[in-house]
């Protein structure tokens, strides 16, 4: 009888060990696959100043954000810090080359800090049209020029879009080129925005853009020239009278990579992500283009004067800009410059 009670306990606890052996591997397995699949797991780190409720750029950003999710299924998450909390577009493309940040869409204007390459699509009066735009920039020319990215430690993913901008300032409505003369104008850090308000007859001051809004506020500047859904987003109507829709510049957004967070990613990985830039960039210059109308005519209502320029006064701005080109042309690159301008007749 002991025996058999013996041996019945025997085979009870070493059922139990075999049951807790099984669950335990099963759970390590388990903890295995969870910790690999969190291994695998990617957070990147995105960074914009512009805010993610208003501006095109937050909602683009948020698409992508979706796309990204959804096409990895949870792996590649993505964690967006709007409104320049991480500071402005030279100082995020500055963390991007650190790899301290993974993500940020800056306007070309600030690129001319790292790389020349990019100054083309800051001159004055460039494209006719945000079509135009659109075929160049995601054209053989424009892209050509996104690849020059890695030689500064950051990949171009694609261009989105910031939009033509038009001019704003306390003073006067400006109705012609004299109507500039002396006004204190924030211009982006880009010595062709600078050059052109000069030549123009303005008195400009390059600034970052999250300076801006303070320094209208204190009567530092006149004015400023930005897209309107920009204008809108930042609340720079609100400390303006008048806004000139004189669509000086076309500004592209050019979503970026840290080259540091790229090459660590899989070629599946970095397709996934590419994908997703063209794609929500599709999106994000569509909502720009109708948040820019939608903006302007709540600006209106909020009593900013708003007024066009005549053609003839627009023409004297171009003719104006004509000097601008000849003096940048060795900086941009003569053939650089020829295949932009060639590319832009051949696609209008
Ligand atoms: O978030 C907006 C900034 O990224 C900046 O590029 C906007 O156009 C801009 C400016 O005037 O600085």
């Amino acid at each position: 009888m002991r025996v058999k009670r013996l041996l019945l306990l025997f085979t009870i606890f070493s059922l139990l060990i075999g049951l807790v052996g099984c669950s335990t591997s099963q759970s390590k397995k388990e903890g295995e696959e969870k910790s690999k699949d969190q291994a695998q797991q990617i957070v990147l780190k995105a960074g914009i100043g512009s805010s993610l409720q208003n501006s095109s750029h937050g909602k683009g950003l948020v698409k992508f954000q979706e796309i990204v999710e959804k096409e990895s299924n949870g792996r590649i998450r993505l964690q967006i810090f709007p409104d320049g909390q991480l500071g402005n577009d030279k100082s995020m493309m500055e963390a991007l080359q650190m790899g301290t940040l993974d993500i940020t869409i800056p306007s070309t204007a600030p690129i001319a800090n790292f790389t020349k390459s990019f100054m083309v699509f800051d001159l004055p009066y460039l494209f006719p049209n945000e079509e135009v735009a659109d075929r160049v920039l995601d054209g053989p020319a424009g892209q050509d020029i996104l690849k020059t990215l890695e030689d500064v430690g950051m990949v171009g993913l694609a261009y989105w879009e910031n939009g033509f901008r038009n001019i704003t300032n306390s003073k006067r409505p400006i109705n012609s080129i004299d109507d500039l003369k002396g006004l204190k104008i924030r211009t982006m850090q880009n010595p062709i925005h600078l050059e052109t308000f000069k030549a123009w007859g303005a008195n400009p001051v390059p600034m970052p853009f999250n300076e801006v809004f303070t320094a209208l506020e204190q009567k530092v500047i006149d004015g400023q020239e930005n897209p309107n859904t920009l204008i809108y987003d930042a609340g720079f109507y609100e400390a303006q009278k008048y806004l000139t829709l004189s669509r000086h510049f076309y500004t592209p957004f050019v979503f970026m990579i840290s080259k540091k967070t790229w090459d660590k990613l899989s070629p599946a990985d970095q397709e996934l992500l590419k994908k997703a830039a063209v794609e929500a960039g599709k999106y994000q210059r569509q909502i720009n283009r109708e948040l820019s109308e939608k903006y302007l005519e709540e600006m209106k209502k909020k009593g900013i004067a708003v007024n066009e320029l005549s053609t003839e006064e627009k023409q004297k701005f171009i003719e104006k800009s004509r000097t601008i080109y000849a003096k940048f042309e060795n900086e941009i690159g003569k053939d650089r410059l020829k295949k932009v301008l060639d590319e832009i007749a051949k696609v209008q």
